[in-house]
């Protein structure tokens, strides 16, 4: 993975803040699939979460001597094809966690770990949800009952997972609600 920065550059020739700075590297163990970014421990650096063909990953970003650097924080095999990651705040305790899509058939919500609201860039695997073969999954509530639900885009059409409640709070479990097939 290669990272660098850039501001747009309307018409040529760019100035030299318009071009893209010596890219940083990113050593991962494996292919990588997908990628995004959320500041995981609120030190207000945006962190790393990339997914590769069997695992994620998170990338806590540090201030190195030559910069930012995103040494591996954690790791967790997912099983074949992991694909997208939404990073949300699915049970409301102020720390992030993640709902994996796999195209070998499942989504898989992983509850972040930490301390009073500030993560730790670990998580631990709660609960996988056979949706079949899945490439994107997003978190919103989308039937505006105060809890995060989840949109996974599937082999068999777009499956809503709807955000369920334990004990008064949500607790990372959904019950698939509804398939919405498309031609
Ligand atoms: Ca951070
Ligand atoms: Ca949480
Ligand atoms: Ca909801």
């Amino acid at each position: 993975m290669l990272l660098g920065s850039a501001t747009l550059c309307p018409a040529a020739p760019c100035p030299p803040e318009a071009t893209f700075a010596a890219p940083y590297t990113v050593a991962t163990s494996l292919p990588q699939r997908y990628v995004t970014t959320a500041d995981l421990n609120r030190d207000g650096l945006p962190d790393l979460i990339l997914s590769t063909t069997n695992s994620i990953e998170v990338h806590l970003a540090v201030r190195g001597a030559n910069g930012l650097e995103y040494p591996l924080t954690y790791s967790q095999p997912t099983g074949a094809g992991a694909t997208q990651i939404a990073v949300a705040d699915l049970d409301s305790d102020g720390l992030q966690d993640l709902a994996v899509a796999r195209d070998g058939g499942a989504v898989i919500t992983f509850r972040g770990n930490g301390t009073g609201g500030v993560g730790d860039g670990t998580f631990e695997q709660r609960f996988s949800y056979d949706v079949g073969s899945a490439w994107g999954v997003v978190a919103a509530d989308v039937d505006h009952d105060g809890v995060l639900d989840l949109v996974v885009s599937a082999r068999t059409g777009l499956r809503f997972l709807r955000g369920l409640v334990a004990n008064g709070r949500a607790n990372l479990t959904f019950t698939i609600a509804k398939t919405l097939t498309t031609p």
